[in-house]
Order: structure tokens, then sequence, then C-alpha cells
């Protein structure tokens, strides 16, 4: 049972009548899953930049040093499992009307964790497509000889499936995310550092189409002076605690 926290009274009066829920998250939910963060200190960023491994100029420039990268990371997720944070989002489902969960992050923990309904903004680290006719290549890695992975049908280079810096967004799930934002009663930022757009921009939209906009971080971050609500702590503890309390009452007054 996870013990409960004291979470503000107008938090909770907030959830208990929302209609409309949206959990917005970046790469801190799965942190406690050991999957490494981009900006903390032993942050995936710290030892590259940015641009140096996703965009693709840096993958045409050095398509072999981009897949060890990813091949690294693939290996680093498939060997963890969604934790407490992920499973409480995944249970908030069948607890409110409507809940949209919007992720930044490419590691699929949150299906893993039971979520359905899952808008990936910036792709999914497990699929992968050929640049030269679209196939969808499935679970393609580096191989052992450094040789990157090439489409079995035409010969053309593979890519991962994820949003480089400088490429669009999926259209469907920016529009539908930035939907949800102009819709949500409670808006959570979850576990992100809220400087990469236009995600960024996800929270501040929600907030000024009205929603009671909360941050869930261990440390404060560019929205933190926006939000109605600043949570500070790990979102492993602080969501199964703030499911629990939310249920309780939620089913109090609806019983
Ligand atoms: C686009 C997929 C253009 C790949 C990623 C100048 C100003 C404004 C914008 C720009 C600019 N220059 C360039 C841009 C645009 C650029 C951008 O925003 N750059 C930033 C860096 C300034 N954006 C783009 O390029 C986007 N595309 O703009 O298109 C365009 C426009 C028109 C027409 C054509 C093109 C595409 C951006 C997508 C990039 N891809 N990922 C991959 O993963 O390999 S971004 C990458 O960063 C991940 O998706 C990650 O999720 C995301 C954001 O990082 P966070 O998730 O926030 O992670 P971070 O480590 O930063 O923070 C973790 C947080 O968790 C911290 O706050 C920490 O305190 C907290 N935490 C840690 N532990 C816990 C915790 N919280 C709770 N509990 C814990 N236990
Ligand atoms: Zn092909």
């Amino acid at each position: 049972m996870t013990p409960a926290m004291p979470f503000p009274e107008t938090l909770l009066e907030a959830l208990t009548r929302a209609r409309h829920v949206v959990a917005f998250t970046g790469a801190g939910i799965s942190a406690e899953s050991g999957v490494p963060t981009f900006r903390g200190p032993e942050g995936i960023w710290s030892k590259f930049k940015p641009e140096e491994l996703a965009s693709m100029d840096a993958f045409v420039r050095n398509p072999a040093l981009v897949w060890e990268w990813y091949t690294h990371r693939k290996t680093i997720i498939a060997a963890v499992q969604p934790n407490q944070g992920h499973i409480a989002l995944a249970r908030m489902e069948r607890l409110f009307p409507r809940f949209t969960l919007i992720t930044q992050n490419i590691d699929n923990l949150h299906r893993r964790a039971g979520s359905t309904r899952v808008h990936e903004l910036h792709g999914n680290i497990e699929r992968s497509y050929c640049m030269t006719c679209g196939r969808p290549c499935p679970d393609v890695s580096l191989s052992g000889q450094g040789q990157i992975p090439r489409c079995q049908a035409c010969g053309g280079i593979i890519r991962p499936d994820v949003v480089w810096f400088g490429e669009m967004l999926p259209e469907d799930e920016w529009n539908a995310s930035a939907a949800a934002a102009a819709a949500a009663d409670v808006f959570f930022s979850i576990g992100t550092s809220a400087v990469v757009y236009p995600a960024a921009s996800l929270p501040l939209m929600a907030k000024r189409s009205g929603a009671y906009l909360v941050e869930v971080n261990t440390e404060p971050t560019p929205l933190s002076g926006q939000a109605d609500e600043c949570l500070l702590g790990p979102s492993g503890s602080i969501l199964p605690s703030l499911y629990e309390a939310v249920a309780t009452r939620r089913h109090k007054v609806n019983d």
C-alpha cells in the first residue's frame, strides 16, 4: 500500500470533479525504471549534444554512430520494467470519464504498463522503417560487425521511427494532443524539463484553455512558475499516492 501523501485540497477537489484529465510525460517518468534521462547529470545528452545524435544531419554524416546509440538505448529499454508511476497512469485511464496520455518518450513503457491510448509525440524506438521504400522494419539494430541495418526488400537504409531535431512531429498525434490539452480540466506535466518544442507548449496551451496545471518533477523547471500545483518528488511515489487519494474520494462522491 503506497503511503498517502498530504495533497493540497484544491488539487484533490479538482481531480474529484474532473471529467477530462491529461497526463503529459517526459524522460523523468522512466528514470526510476533505470532509463537515463536526457538532461540530468547522468543524462544521455551529457555525453553527446542532441544535434550530434538525434538529427537527420547526424544520421547522414555518421549512421553507424547514431545506430550504435539507439542500439545501446534499445538494450537498456529491453532490460527494464515499467515503474509504479507508469502503472498509476495506466490505472487512471479507468478512474476518469476521459483520460489522455501524451508522451515525449520513445521507450514504450506506458504501453507495457497497461496504458491503451498513448499519443507518442516523438515516435517509438521499437519501430524502424526503410528510408527508401518506407517499409516498416520491426526490431532492427546495429549488427555485431557495426553494419547499419538495410531493407530486405530494396536495400535502402533503415532508420529508427523517432522524431529527430528539426523534424516535424506526427501530425495526427500532435493534433490529438493539442485538442486534448485544449479540453483538459486537469493537465499533468510529469518528468519533463519542458524545453523541447513544440511538445513543451502543450502545458501552457492547456492552462490558457482553463485547465488546472499540475507539475510532477524532482526539481523546478521553466514551467513551474506557471503551474497551479508543483508536486516536488519522484513520479514513482507521487503518482500511486495521488491515484489512491483520488480513487477513494471519487468512489465516495460517485457511490
Ligand atoms: C521541430 C526523440 C521544426 C529522439 C526527441 C530554439 C527555440 C525553440 C525551439 C527550438 C530552438 N531550436 C530548435 C528548436 C526546435 C527543437 C527544440 O525544441 N530544441 C530545444 C532543445 C531548444 N525542436 C525540434 O526540433 C522538434 N521539431 O521543431 O520541427 C519544424 C517546424 C516546422 C517545419 C519543419 C520542422 C522535434 C523535437 C523532438 C526531438 N526528439 N526525442 C530520441 O529520443 O532519441 S527530444 C527528447 O527530449 C526526448 O523526446 C525527450 O523526451 C525530450 C524532452 O526531454 P525530457 O523528456 O523533458 O527529458 P529531460 O531529461 O530533458 O528532463 C527529464 C526531467 O525529468 C527533468 O526535469 C528531471 O528533473 C525530471 N526527473 C528526473 N527523474 C524524475 C523526474 N521527474 C519525476 N520523477 C523522477 N523520478
Ligand atoms: Zn526499402
